[in-house]
C-alpha cells in the first residue's frame, strides 16, 4: 500500500484552519520559530526492521495482523510511516533476520519511498540454523577462540551487506555476560571482547562508524561484559576514532542520569548513536515519551547543548534510531507516537534559552535555571512540529490519517490476518 499525495492534501485541507489558529498562537511568542521548523524538517529518525511486527515477552507473543512477512514489506511499512510524518526516512536492518537477497533491488525499492539505510545490526545473541558453534555462553567474549572467530566473521558479513546497501555504521550489541558469580573471569571476558572487536574494526570502511552498545542486565543477571557506558567507552577508546558508544535509553539501571552520560560522551567526542524507547523499569520497550517525557526532554537538552558545543550537525552528527518492539499496540501507530514524542522533545530543547541558562548557572540561581528548562518543557510545541510536517508534505495528524485510510485493514487485505513478522 502506498499513501497518495492527494490523500494527504485532502486530510491537511480539512485540518488547515484549526492548525493555522494553533500555529499562529504559538508562533507569536517564539522569535526563532523558522529556525526550529527548519531543524525539525532536517531531523530523521531511523526505524528498525524488527519494530514493524508485534513484539513479545518471555511469556509469549500475540501476533498482530497484516504484519510484514519479508524485507520488501518491512520497507513498505517504513515507507508508510515516512509518507505520514516525513521524519522516518531511514531503516535499520537486522542481520540475519533481514538479509537482502538483491541489494540493488532493495536499495531502489527503499529509495522509491525516500528511504535510506541506517546502521546495520549484527546478531550473536541467538543461534541460527546450521550454525557450527553455539552462542549459549557468549560470542565475542567466549572462552573458545573458534566461537569468537565465528562471531567476528558474522559481523564482517554484516558490514558487507551494509556496504551493498549504502549503510555507514555497524551497531554491535552483545548478550555476552554471566548469570552466576565465578562463571567468568571479567578481565579475560573483556580482553576477548576487545580482541574480537579489533578484528571487526579492521574491516570497517574508512567512512564507517562502529557503535558499541551497552546494557546493564538481561539476558544475564550477574554481569554483562559490556554493561555500562564506562565499559563501552573503554572499548571504543581502545579501538580508535571510528568507534563510538551507543546509548539505548532502556539499557540502564533504574534512575540512571542518562542526560549526564550523554553530556560527557559528547564532550569526549565518543557519542555515536542513540536508541529511543521508554521504560518504567529497564528495557521495557515502551513508546518513546510515554512514561518519562521530561527525561526525554532533559536528554535532548543535553544533546542540543553538547552537539552545538562540539559543532555537530543535529541531523547527521549522530545516529538516531528507535529501538522498541511493543507487544500491545499496532506497531506502526506505536512508531508514529514515538517519532512524534521525539520531535516534540527535540523542538522543546531547541527552545531553551541557553544564554539565560548559562547566566543562571554562573549566578548559582537554581530557581531561574529550573524555570528556564521547565518553561521550554511546558510550552506546547505540537503545532510547530505539525507545521514542519505540513511543509514537508506529510500529514498534520499522522495517526488520524492512518486511521482515516484504514491502513492496517488494507495491509491485512494485502497480506492476510495470519501473518508473523519475520525475525521476532
Ligand atoms: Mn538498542
Amino acid at each position: 500500500m502506498r499513501i497518495e499525495k492527494e490523500q494527504i492534501e485532502q486530510h491537511n485541507n480539512r485540518l488547515a484552519a484549526k492548525h493555522k489558529r494553533a500555529f499562529d498562537y504559538i508562533s507569536e511568542d517564539i522569535s526563532e520559530v523558522e529556525s526550529i521548523i527548519n531543524k525539525l524538517q532536517q531531523f530523521q529518525i531511523a526505524i528498525p526492521s524488527w519494530a514493524l511486527g508485534t513484539g513479545g515477552t518471555r511469556f509469549g507473543r500475540f501476533s498482530g495482523k497484516g504484519e510484514p512477512g519479508n524485507l520488501e514489506q518491512k520497507i513498505e511499512d517504513v515507507g508508510l510511516l515516512h509518507a505520514l510524518n516525513r521524519s522516518s526516512g531511514a531503516i535499520s536492518l537486522h542481520i540475519p533476520w533481514d538479509i537482502p537477497q538483491n541489494a540493488e533491488q532493495i536499495k531502489s525499492l527503499a529509495s522509491s519511498y525516500g528511504l535510506q539505510f541506517d546502521a546495520v545490526n549484527s546478531n550473536t545473541f541467538q543461534d541460527q540454523e546450521g550454525q557450527e558453534h553455539s552462542y549459549k555462553f557468549g560470542s565475542l567474549h567466549h572462552v573458545d577462540p573458534k566461537v569468537r572467530k565465528q562471531a567476528v566473521q558474522h559481523n564482517i558479513d554484516v558490514i558487507n551487506h551494509g556496504i551493498a546497501l549504502g549503510s555507514k555504521a555497524l551497531t554491535v550489541w552483545l548478550a555476552d555476560g554471566s548469570s552466576f558469580p565465578g562463571q567468568l573471569n571479567f578481565r579475560e571476558a573483556f580482553q576477548n571482547t576487545l580482541e574480537s572487536l579489533k578484528e571487526i574494526y579492521a574491516h570497517l570502511p574508512e567512512d564507517w562508524k562502529l557503535f558499541v552498545e551497552y546494557k546493564a542486565f538481561e539476558p544475564h543477571f550477574y554481569s554483562m561484559t559490556i554493561g555500562d557506558w564506562g565499559q563501552s567507552l573503554l572499548l571504543a577508546t581502545k579501538l580508535g576514532s571510528k568507534a563510538y558508544t551507543l546509548v539505548d535509553l532502556g539499557h540502564h539501571l533504574p534512575n540512571a542520569n542518562i542526560e549526564q552520560i550523554v553530556s560527557l560522551l559528547l564532550m569526549e567526542g565518543k557519542l555515536g548513536g542513540f536508541h529511543f524507547n521508554d521504560s518504567k523499569y529497564a528495557d521495557d520497550d515502551l513508546t518513546a515519551g510515554s512514561i518519562k517525557p521530561y527525561q526525554l526532554f532533559l536528554i535532548f537538552n543535553e544533546l542540543v547543548e553538547g552537539m552545538d558545543a562540539s559543532g555537530l550537525d543535529h541531523a547527521t552528527g549522530l545516529g538516531w534510531m528507535i529501538d522498541a518492539s511493543h507487544n500491545l499496540k499496532d506497531p506502526l501507530v506505536d512508531l508514529l507516537q514515538s517519532v512524534d514524542a521525539i520531535m516534540i522533545a527535540y523542538a522543546q530543547a531547541l527552545l531553551v534559552d541557553r544564554v539565560a541558562l548559562k547566566e543562571a548557572q554562573r549566578d548559582n540561581d537554581i530557581v531561574k535555571a529550573q524555570q528556564i528548562l521547565q518553561d521550554a518543557f511546558r510550552t506546547d510545541l505540537r503545532a510547530i512540529v505539525a507545521e514542519a510536517r505540513l511543509r514537508d508534505g506529510a500529514a498534520l495528524d499522522p495517526i488520524g490519517l492512518y486511521n482515516e485510510l484504514s491502513v492496517r485493514e488494507e495491509l491485512i487485505k494485502e497480506r492476510g490476518d495470519n501473518t508473523v513478522a519475520t525475525g521476532l
